[in-house]
């Protein structure tokens, strides 16, 4: 049976059982023991810390795993990268106190940095030539330049609020980050049908994400326009209407330029514009 490992609680957990269930595979999350099966589909769910995902996909304990891209580069464990799954967005960065002039990298020469990421820290700075003292530290990264415990840290940044409230700044940023789905070298055939198919299901998943379904009603001398606004996945949808010299369009745009759209629209006689999200699109 396929295994999957994803993060028992913390920043992923959640999104990743929300994107197991957009995707069809439904597991009862009232109970979260180690081990949980999903009803309709062949795959089991191990629920771990996410420092044991990279480790656990790697020795085929579990054949997939969702986690963050630094635990993976961290872990260094070999595992590949299957696919980028749009939550958990965030990067590793290197902050120095607020008050501090930065002067560039070389800023950080013979310098004690905090983090939980020491292999990928020490990785950059081999890289670029310069010598730089790690400090291993579980958590609470950000309070060890106060503390008198290191001079800078390399941390993950999301909103970039943890820094300011203890007087630190981002002065670099080393690697951008988001959970990914990750699976082993060891896969056998099943598997790998299995795999195809959340593959798919995951990609459907992502092109329907951020995408809204417009329909309005439009009089027919502003199709043309209309058309031109609003390029579809093939063309708009037209469908007469039963009034005199009016039609009706569906289509599907990006919701970032949703509004943008609907000015456009009705700027050239649009009227009854309805906007409904999109389960899933299937190319
Ligand atoms: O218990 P377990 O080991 O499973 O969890 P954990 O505590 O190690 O990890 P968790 O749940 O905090 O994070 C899991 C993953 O979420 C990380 O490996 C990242 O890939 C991703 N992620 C996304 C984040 C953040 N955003 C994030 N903001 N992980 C941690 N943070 C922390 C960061 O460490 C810092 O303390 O949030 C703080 C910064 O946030 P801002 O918004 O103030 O900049
Ligand atoms: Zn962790």
């Amino acid at each position: 049976m396929l295994k999957i490992a994803i993060q028992n609680k913390g920043r992923l957990g959640e999104e990743s059982l929300s994107l197991l269930s957009r995707i069809g595979i439904e597991v009862d999350t009232t109970k979260r023991q180690y081990l949980s099966k999903a009803s309709n589909f062949p795959i089991e769910m191990l629920n771990l810390r996410d420092d044991d995902i990279p480790g656990v996909v790697a020795n085929d304990i579990a054949q997939l795993g969702i986690v963050g891209l630094n635990e993976v580069e961290e872990k260094g464990f070999d595992v590949k990268v299957l696919k980028n799954l749009g939550f958990g967005q965030c990067r590793l960065s290197l902050a120095i106190p607020k008050g501090d002039e930065y002067t560039g990298l070389e800023y950080f020469a013979g310098k004690r940095i905090a983090t939980s990421y020491p292999n990928i820290l020490t990785r950059f700075f081999k890289e670029k030539g310069v010598e730089i003292h790690p400090v291993v530290i579980a958590g609470s990264v950000e309070i060890t330049p106060a503390a008198g415990m290191a001079d800078a840290i390399f941390d993950i940044v999301s909103s970039g609020g943890t820094l300011i409230s203890n007087g630190l700044k981002e002065v670099e940023v080393v690697m951008k980050s988001e959970a990914v789905l990750i699976g082993g070298n060891s896969l056998i055939d099943e598997d790998l049908k299995l795999l195809e198919e959340i593959e798919f299901r995951i990609e459907s998943d992502s092109i329907s994400r951020n995408k809204k379904y417009l329909l309005m009603n439009i009089p027919d001398e502003s199709i043309e326009k209309a058309i031109e606004i609003l390029p579809s996945m093939r063309s708009p949808t037209i469908l007469p209407l039963a009034a005199d010299g009016w039609s009706s369009i569906h289509s599907v745009v990006n919701a970032s330029e949703l509004w943008d759209k609907v000015r456009q629209l009705k700027a050239i006689g649009a009227e009854g514009i309805l906007v409904l999200s999109v389960d899933k699109i299937i190319l």
